[in-house]
Order: C-alpha cells, then sequence, then structure tokens
C-alpha cells in the first residue's frame, strides 16, 4: 500500500486531497496541530480511516519524526497561514508558517527521506499586479475571441509580492525549485489560483458573502454586509478540482511546475451579483464599503492560464463560476 502524508488536511483543500487519496486505497497520515478548540470539522466524515500525528510544521522536531516514522511515497504541503490580510499583521508567523516551515518540510524529504515526492502549494499571489498581455490566441479548452486582448499571469510570468503572505510564499517556491535543482529531489510545485467550496474558511470574501446570503434568505436578522475592494478581480476555481490537480502533478515522470486555474477572471462584484441572484436579490441593497478592510497593498487582477496542466496532466476542472457559486450556497 502506497503512504501519502499531508501537511494542512484539516484545511479547506487538503480535506478533499484526503478523499482523493483513500479512494485511491493510498494509506493517508494527517498532519495536525494541536489547537485548544477542535480542528477537525473538515474531516471527521474520514477521520476512522486516516492516521493522525500530532505536530506543527514550524517545529523541526515533531516534522523530522514523522518522516522518520513513515518515509511516505507522496508528501503534500498545505500547510499555512493562508489569509492575506492576516500576514500585514503577523508578518512573523506568516514566515514561521509559510517559508521556515517548508524549509522543515523539504531538509526531513533531503536527509531522512528523499525518494518521497513533494508537492508544495504555491499561490497566485506571487505574481502580485504582474501580468503579461496578448490577443488573438487560444487556451487548452478556453477559446478566446481573435479581437480580444488578454491579461493572464502563467507559469513564466515574473513574480512581485504584494504582502507579506505573498513574499513568504514566493521563498518557499523559489527554495523548493532549489532542492529540485540542487539534490534531485521529486519536489513539484502546484501555482494555485483562488479555490473555494463549501469548506472555505469564514474570513475569505467569498465564504462571508455566502454565510451572509444565507442569513439573508433564512429570514435571520442582520445588519450590512461589510465588504473591503470590491473592483478586485480573482480566478476562482473549486477546491475538489485543485486537490484533483495536485494528485495529477505530483505523478509525472519528471517533477515541474503547474499553474491550477479556470481561465476565467471575475471581480468580487460580480460574485455579489450570482450569489445575491440566486436568492432573487440586489446586493446593492445589503452591502456597505467598510475602507478598514482595504488592504495596504492589493492584488488587483488575477487570471490564471493553466494551458500547461490541461495539455500535460489532462487536467481539467469539472466546475465553473457559477456551479462553484451554487455548491457554497447549497450546502
Ligand atoms: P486553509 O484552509 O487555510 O488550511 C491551512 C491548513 O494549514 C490547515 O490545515 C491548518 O491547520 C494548517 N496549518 C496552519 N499552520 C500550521 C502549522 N504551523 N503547522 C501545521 N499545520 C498548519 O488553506 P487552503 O485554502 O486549504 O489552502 C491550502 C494551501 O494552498 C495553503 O498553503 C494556501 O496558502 C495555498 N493556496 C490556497 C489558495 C486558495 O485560494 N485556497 C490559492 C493558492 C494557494 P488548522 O486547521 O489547525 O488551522
Ligand atoms: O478572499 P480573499 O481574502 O482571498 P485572496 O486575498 O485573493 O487570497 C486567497 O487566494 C490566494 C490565491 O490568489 C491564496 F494564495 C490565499 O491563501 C487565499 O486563499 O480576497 C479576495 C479579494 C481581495 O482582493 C480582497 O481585497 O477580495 C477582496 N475583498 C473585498 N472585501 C475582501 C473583502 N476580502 C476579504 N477576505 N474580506 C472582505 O471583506
Amino acid at each position: 500500500m502506497k503512504t501519502a502524508l499531508i501537511f494542512g488536511i484539516t484545511g479547506q483543500t487538503g480535506s478533499y486531497l484526503a478523499e482523493i487519496l483513500l479512494e485511491k486505497d493510498i494509506q493517508v497520515i494527517g498532519f495536525v496541530r494541536r489547537t485548544s478548540t477542535n480542528n477537525l470539522s473538515r474531516i471527521n466524515h474520514i477521520l476512522s480511516r486516516l492516521t493522525i500525528e500530532d505536530g506543527d510544521i514550524t517545529d523541526a522536531h515533531s516534522v523530522y519524526a514523522v518522516f522518520e516514522k513513515y518515509k511516505p511515497d507522496y508528501c503534500f504541503n498545505l500547510a499555512a497561514q493562508s489569509f492575506v490580510h492576516t500576514s500585514f499583521n503577523q508578518p512573523d508567523l506568516t514566515f514561521q508558517v509559510n517559508t521556515s516551515g517548508v524549509i522543515n518540510i523539504i531538509e526531513a524529504i533531503r536527509t531522512i527521506s528523499p525518494h518521497t515526492r513533494f508537492l508544495q502549494c504555491s499561490t497566485s499571489e506571487m505574481y502580485g499586479q504582474n501580468y503579461e498581455e496578448r490577443g488573438k490566441w487560444q487556451n487548452g479548452d478556453i477559446i478566446l475571441a481573435d479581437t480580444l486582448t488578454v491579461r493572464y499571469q502563467d507559469e513564466n510570468t515574473a513574480l512581485q509580492g504584494e504582502s507579506p503572505y505573498a513574499i513568504s510564499k514566493i521563498a518557499s517556491h523559489q527554495l523548493v525549485q532549489l532542492y529540485r535543482k540542487a539534490y534531485n529531489l521529486f519536489a513539484v510545485c502546484a501555482i494555485s489560483f483562488n479555490h473555494e467550496s463549501p469548506r472555505r474558511g469564514q474570513e475569505f470574501v467569498t465564504q462571508k458573502i455566502i454565510s451572509y446570503v444565507k442569513k439573508i434568505s433564512s429570514g435571520a436578522p442582520v445588519g450590512k454586509l461589510k465588504l473591503g475592494n470590491i473592483e478586485a478581480s480573482r480566478d476562482w476555481s473549486h477546491a475538489y478540482d485543485m486537490a484533483r490537480g495536485y494528485w495529477l502533478a505530483i505523478n509525472t515522470d519528471k517533477p515541474d511546475d503547474y499553474v491550477f486555474s479556470s481561465g476565467h477572471t471575475h471581480t468580487v462584484k460580480e460574485f455579489l451579483t450570482v450569489a445575491f441572484g440566486l436568492i432573487s436579490k440586489k446586493w446593492e441593497d445589503y452591502v456597505e464599503i467598510d475602507p478598514s478592510l482595504f488592504r495596504p497593498s492589493e492584488v488587483p487582477y488575477l487570471r490564471g492560464i493553466s494551458t500547461k496542466a490541461r495539455t500535460k496532466l489532462n487536467w481539467r476542472p469539472q466546475y465553473d463560476f457559477v456551479d462553484l457559486v451554487e455548491d457554497m450556497l447549497k450546502e
């Protein structure tokens, strides 16, 4: 039986990945940190089929111990301080988890278990305000109009972080690339664009909107929905589709980096329109802009071109934008 170690199994995407690996009869080892309240809610339904080990990726002893014990075939690192807004207030913690934590993992692989195939979750936030521009072209399945000039990011777009989170992720992305080259490790970076699901954390904008929409549709008394920059554009996918991509990316002949994205972009305003539209309401009647929710520095536009993953891995997202909003609302 193959073994897979997941860091970040209790998170949104880690829980989907665990389900996918269990379906493939892989022994799934989940590395879980101690918290004073229960953090297992996303994996409760599969807990009896998982092997849980306690630890924290900022604690090298616990990371090394889990590699000594299992020397797994696969290792996926989804653990992170993943909320961009928090990274401005807690930059040190963000670097400890997102960068030093990754060093602990790849050093453990290098010294204890060099045969382990490793996947690191990198992010579209690494592009910051950078993009490419091109007209008259086609992206895999997505056929773009001849006259359209498209702004996009792909594996070759330059990195320029706009938050401590992004910069911590650029550092770990480049460290993983370095370890792949210098030590010949099977190390992959998945450059994921935004992904959401019913399991998304409450503080992210999509879940914040969906929770509010659910409240007003149930008739619960609520004040206004306070939001920050609703002009920002994001390329949103479903977390389940990302987890499917991670499995494909770690199972190639040669390790490489892949963008995972829908290829479409929508503003937060468009997300509001679809979410409120599903309960026949107008978001304009409910939303208030709160300047305190704007970030000191923003990533205004993301649209990922995932031609490489679509052609080399045969990856296709199963959910489109409206499917995603509907799935989040119906749960
Ligand atoms: P998430 O829901 O915030 O999950 C983060 C996971 O990391 C949780 O399991 C959390 O444990 C764990 N964690 C945090 N600090 C830890 C520590 N010190 N030691 C051990 N575990 C720790 O994130 P997600 O949405 O599933 O995203 C998964 C990964 O993809 C992250 O690396 C994120 O940066 C990256 N990513 C996400 C997106 C997106 O749009 N979702 C896009 C690009 C990249 P607790 O449950 O105990 O908090
Ligand atoms: O939902 P968000 O907080 O996600 P953000 O910042 O794009 O980061 C997510 O995606 C990244 C991939 O690109 C991941 F790496 C990262 O871990 C995380 O999963 O914000 C989305 C947009 C931003 O432009 C933000 O300024 O929505 C804007 N926004 C407007 N009002 C808001 C709000 N964001 C949040 N969280 N809360 C608001 O009230």
